[in-house]
Formats: C-alpha cells, sequence, structure tokens
C-alpha cells in the first residue's frame, strides 16, 4: 500500500482528507515537527517538506496538487477527469491555492527569508497580511457565486486544500468575519467525518 506522510499543521491534511473521503487504500503515517528533516525522511523527500507519498515500488511522489491528482485519477469519483469542465476547474483551483496562497504564507511563517533586519521584517509580514488578505476576498467571492457550500459548486479536493488555507487564518492579523462564506465553509468542514477521521490520523483537532 503507498504511505503518505504527513505532519501536524501542515498543508499534508489536504490529501490526508482526500484520502479519507475516498476510502484510498493509502497508509496514513504522521511524523513529528523536525522529523521531515531528519535523514529517513530526507532519504524519501530531499526538499524537506510534506506532504510526500511512497508506493510499493519505491517511486516517490511529492506536491500536494500532484498527490491530489494522483488520487483523483485512481480513486477519485467521476466527473472530475481532468478532460471535464468541474476537473479543470479543481486544477485550477488547486494549482491557485498551493502556488499563489499557499505561497504567500512564506511571508508569515519565514520573513526573515525575504528580509535583513527587523524594519524590513516587518514590512514583509505586513505586505503579506494585504496580499493574503485579497486571495481570502477572492476565495470568498468564488465560493458565494458557487452557491456558497462547496468551493466549485460540488464537493471536490479544492474544498481540502481551502480548509487547510483557513486553519491558518487563525495565526495571522486577518479575520475569520470578513469572509462569512468562507467561515461557514469551515465549520462544514468540521463537522464532516471524513475530515474528523483525517484530523486524527493527523494528531490535530478541530479549530472549532
Ligand atoms: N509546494 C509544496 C509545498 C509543501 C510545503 O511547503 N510543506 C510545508 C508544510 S505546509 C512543509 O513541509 N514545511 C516544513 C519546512 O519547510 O520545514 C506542496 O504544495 O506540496
Amino acid at each position: 500500500m503507498p504511505t503518505l506522510y504527513t505532519m501536524p499543521g501542515t498543508c499534508s491534511l489536504s490529501p490526508n482528507i482526500a484520502i479519507a473521503w475516498l476510502n484510498a487504500p493509502v497508509d496514513v503515517h504522521t511524523m513529528a515537527y523536525g522529523d521531515h528533516k531528519k535523514d529517513d525522511y530526507l532519504s524519501i523527500n530531499p526538499k524537506g517538506k510534506v506532504p510526500a507519498v511512497k508506493f510499493e515500488d519505491g517511486d516517490v511522489l511529492t506536491e500536494a496538487s500532484a498527490i491530489l491528482a494522483w488520487l483523483g485519477a485512481t480513486h477519485g469519483s467521476e466527473g472530475f477527469g481532468r478532460d471535464t469542465v468541474l476537473g479543470r476547474k479543481e486544477a485550477e483551483a488547486l494549482s491557485y491555492m498551493t502556488s499563489e496562497v499557499h505561497a504567500a504564507y512564506g511571508g508569515h511563517f519565514g520573513p526573515q527569508n525575504f528580509a535583513a533586519t527587523d524594519a524590513a521584517v516587518e514590512e514583509v509580514k505586513k505586505k503579506t497580511y494585504e496580499k493574503l488578505g485579497g486571495h481570502y476576498a477572492r476565495m470568498n467571492e468564488v465560493l458565494t457565486e458557487n452557491g456558497g457550500e462547496w468551493y466549485l459548486g460540488r464537493r471536490s479536493f479544492a474544498d481540502t486544500f481551502l480548509y487547510v488555507l483557513m486553519r491558518w487564518v487563525d495565526q495571522t492579523p486577518l479575520s475569520y468575519d470578513d469572509y462569512p462564506t468562507l467561515k461557514e465553509h469551515m465549520e462544514r468542514m468540521e463537522a464532516d467525518d471524513g475530515v474528523k477521521l483525517a484530523l486524527k490520523r493527523q494528531n490535530m483537532e478541530p479549530l472549532g
């Protein structure tokens, strides 16, 4: 059976939820924070990041959106093939959430990587939260336009990554109250049995 490597608090929760939703035959292995920089894991993913999937033949797949694409192609429900409207919208949403929104969090999790002085670090953080605020406003708009329940109007893997991004708002000066439709989505996700199972497998709690 393939193994998904995760760590508490991280974006690996997204494929972890997808695995729970699909009841996919994938083992979920949760590491303690810090183990991702140790030799055992670096021999699996030299990038030292989660998520990663190790297959029985030794092949390794990294990058959340690629792992979700593999899960969808192998175990996914009908209507999400990349040759369908919903499938290509899902690919678009996941690329946006991973390469734009998640990547923008670099200025929150590691502002010192972008600035040399304390004042410059503060400036990076300020700009980061402005940028993130724009992303959340856009996602709130998309979700509202699509009926408010699921990001693409029907439950998809985009909802799993959106939930990860919503959990991180808690660590920033941004307010959930500015994104009411996203906030309801987060509450809906936390009531979901698959999400509860994935959180448990990743040693995490719902935010409540
Ligand atoms: N582009 C990667 C990003 C993966 C990533 O940044 N993972 C974070 C957790 S959300 C991580 O492993 N951080 C640990 C570190 O950088 O030390 C993806 O989409 O999978």
